[in-house]
């Protein structure tokens, strides 16, 4: 398959969703949505909405009934970038190649934006209770697990983890359980999501789990490789941040070999898994490898 067109296909189908859903604003919240709006098209890959339409795609599911998911995943991570550069946090100039929200504008506005973006991806979802109908439960289950996902026992727990982490020494298992709660949950409920409302069956529903688990970390290990390797240019953001900031890297802790050598190892894993899902689950698989040799 053409992973490039696919990939672009799936973008703009995302980005004209989500520029239905959140139009430009008028009237006293105006600000708001606009540093809202500001950030979620500032670029970025849409690699959770699209994991999560390829998910649906892979059990024969309707792309479309997952469009109102997809964009509320890509909501939620939009605010999740924008609160992680807050000077609280990273304190980061630069995101998807532009000034951070809270550089573009202040950061009252860019915690407000995020504020706004999670709410928004709540509303969204439950917006699309008409196109479930007979099916609330299952609509219910999708909201519970991105709430999940999203919050204290997932990114939520996963930032706090990654916080306190700072400045010491980390054990390859810490560093896991970090970056598990921290990106992995999200994109695997984005995988498990779609897999959900496309109708899936548990055991589809599982075999999608289990990929999006791995998926997950094979998406940091890559994530810490490009810090060290990638041009500010291409990521859209400066690259050795990670160093700078003392923090704890797959590459730092195995070596920049050994990291890309397990990141194989467990993506072929994870593409493995997929097996029962047949050749509906291309997509998946191409996004998988393209992981591995992402510039961004
Ligand atoms: C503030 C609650 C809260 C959580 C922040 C996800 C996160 C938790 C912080 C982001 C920090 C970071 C750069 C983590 C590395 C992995 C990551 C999420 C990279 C950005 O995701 P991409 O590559 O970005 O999918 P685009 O811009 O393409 O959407």
């Amino acid at each position: 398959m053409d992973l490039k067109a696919y990939l672009q296909d799936r973008r703009g189908l995302v980005n004209r969703a989500l520029e239905a859903y959140l139009p430009q604003g008028r009237g006293p919240a105006f600000r708001v949505v606009e540093a809202m709006r500001y950030s979620l098209f500032a670029g970025g890959k849409r690699l959770r909405p699209i994991l999560c339409l390829a998910g649906a795609e892979a059990v024969g599911g309707d792309t479309g009934e997952a469009l109102p998911v997809a964009c509320a995943l890509e909501m939620i991570h939009t605010y999740s970038l924008i609160h992680d550069d807050l000077p609280a946090m990273d304190d980061d100039d630069l995101r998807r190649g532009h000034p951070t929200c809270h550089r573009q504008f202040d950061e009252a506005t860019a915690i407000l934006a995020g504020d706004g973006l999670l709410t928004e991806a709540f509303r969204l979802m439950a917006d699309a209770a008409p196109k479930f109908e007979g099916r609330e439960a299952l609509l219910l289950e999708v909201i519970q697990l991105i709430a999940q996902a999203a919050g204290y026992q997932g990114m939520v727990g996963g930032q706090m983890l990654d916080l306190e982490a700072e400045g010491r020494q980390v054990t390859l298992k810490e560093l896991e359980t970090i970056h598990r709660l921290k990106t992995g949950a999200l994109l695997t409920a984005a995988v498990r999501a779609g897999g959900l409302v496309g109708g899936g069956s548990r055991a589809e529903v599982t075999a999608l789990t289990a990929f999006g688990e791995k998926f997950g970390l094979v998406f940091q290990i890559t994530d810490d490789l490009l810090d060290v390797e990638g041009e500010a240019a291409e990521m859209g953001k400066s690259p050795g941040m990670d160093v700078k900031k003392g923090k704890a890297t797959y590459p730092a802790l195995l070596g920049v070999d050994k990291a890309r050598e397990w990141a194989r190892r467990l993506m072929d894993e994870a593409i493995n898994g997929l097996a029962p899902l047949g050749e509906r689950a291309e997509p998946l698989r191409e996004i998988g490898r393209y992981l591995l040799t992402r510039r961004s």
